[in-house]
């Protein structure tokens, strides 16, 4: 692979966008669990502000090629690990919206049994390791996972997602230091959506070609454009094939916008609405929709169908929230410790 220099000059910084014909099941994967997560999101924005979610919520909305195209390029055994806004990541891999949805309603049946929230998706049923509120706790975490992976001799790998505000704490350069002397089977990916909160990336630092940073540690890096779900599977598909082959880890930068604000309730002055409006002209799904017409994939009709399964799907898992109970309050002593024996335990 081309060292991190050469790469940025072939590339001229741009993010090469993919030309191949995949076959029709991806790209029916690909609009199908990209068209579920933008609905759940919008549904979910609805939901907070009638106060039937409430607390911290993050929508991916915008940003889902980078789940769905790096779901398609991986196996159900390796694992993932992301930061908070965790939504999009555990729909493409196909934990239940049911238990999505409870988990932001606070409810007993949620994926965490309610008592993790938007911010604390788990899916051990899918290798979804969270949902992490710490901006950058989870980096090591993702490396650690890759070293069990390694230790026990699986081909399997760990995906571990951060944001572009996570790209400068401590924590990102050991465990990226860490896993490239261990050739840790590890993709490290920044979804750089442009902002951490109100702060653009131009604004924390002179270095904002953020796939450069691998190159301190000589890590195969790239950039992606992360609109388009086609390169973004592609990518990760050659990331994979080096984790696999033993080769260590590898860091992509993949190139996104999210179209909502930070958090729910954010006036969004760090950014024009012309700028919005210059990201949506590029919409994943939009892009995808119009790849599979143009090439006689599949049919208006049969999109419309799954919009239709979509909205149904939607439906019912708001249903399900509604209708769970909330956690009993002995809850919150129990999952706390996974040894049974543990001292600070008094039962
Ligand atoms: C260690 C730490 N510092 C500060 C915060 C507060 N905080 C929450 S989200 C956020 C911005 C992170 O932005 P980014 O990593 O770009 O992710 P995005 O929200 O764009 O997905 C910050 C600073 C935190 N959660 N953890
Ligand atoms: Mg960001």
């Amino acid at each position: 692979m081309a060292s991190v220099k050469e790469k940025a000059k072939q590339t001229n910084n741009k993010p090469v966008a993919a030309k191949t014909q995949h076959p029709k099941e991806r790209y029916m994967y690909w609009y199908e669990s990209m068209q579920l997560q933008r609905k759940f999101e919008e549904k979910a924005g609805q939901l907070y502000g009638q106060q039937k979610i409430r607390g911290f919520c993050h929508l991916y909305i915008g940003q889902e090629a980078a789940s769905s195209g790096a779901c398609s390029a991986l196996t159900k055994d390796d694992k993932w690990i992301t930061a908070y806004r965790d939504h999009g990541i555990p729909l493409a891999l196909g934990s239940d919206p049911k238990a999505v949805m409870a988990e932001l309603f606070a409810k007993q049946t949620g994926s965490s049994k309610g008592k993790g929230g938007s911010m604390h998706i788990f899916d051990k049923s899918v290798n979804f390791m969270g949902g992490h509120g710490i901006v950058g706790g989870q980096i090591p975490l993702g490396a650690g996972i890759a070293f069990a992976e390694k230790y026990n001799k699986t081909q399997n790998l760990c995906i571990c997602f951060m944001g572009d505000g996570a790209v400068r704490q401590g924590a990102f350069h050991e465990a990226f230091n860490m896993a490239m002397l261990w050739k840790l089977p590890v993709i490290f990916v920044v979804e750089n959506n442009g902002y951490a909160m109100g702060t653009s990336v131009a604004r924390t630092s002179n270095v904002t070609d953020l796939y450069t940073l691998g190159e301190a540690y000589d890590m195969p890096s790239e950039p992606v454009d992360a609109m388009d779900v086609e390169a973004v599977y592609e990518a990760v598909t050659r990331a994979a094939e080096r984790a696999r082959a033993g080769e260590g880890p590898t860091y992509l930068e993949f190139r996104t916008y999210r179209y909502r604000g930070h958090s729910m309730s954010d006036p969004q002055k760090y950014r024009t609405k012309e700028e919005v409006e210059q990201y949506k002209q590029r919409d994943p799904i939009e892009q995808v929709k119009a790849h599979i017409l143009e090439l006689g994939i599949a049919s208006e009709d049969e999109l419309t169908a799954i919009d239709q399964k979509i909205k149904s799907i939607i439906d019912e898992s708001v249903k399900f929230a509604e209708e769970s109970p909330y956690p009993s309050p002995e809850e919150a002593f129990k999952d706390v410790y996974v040894q049974k024996d543990y001292p600070y335990l008094t039962e």
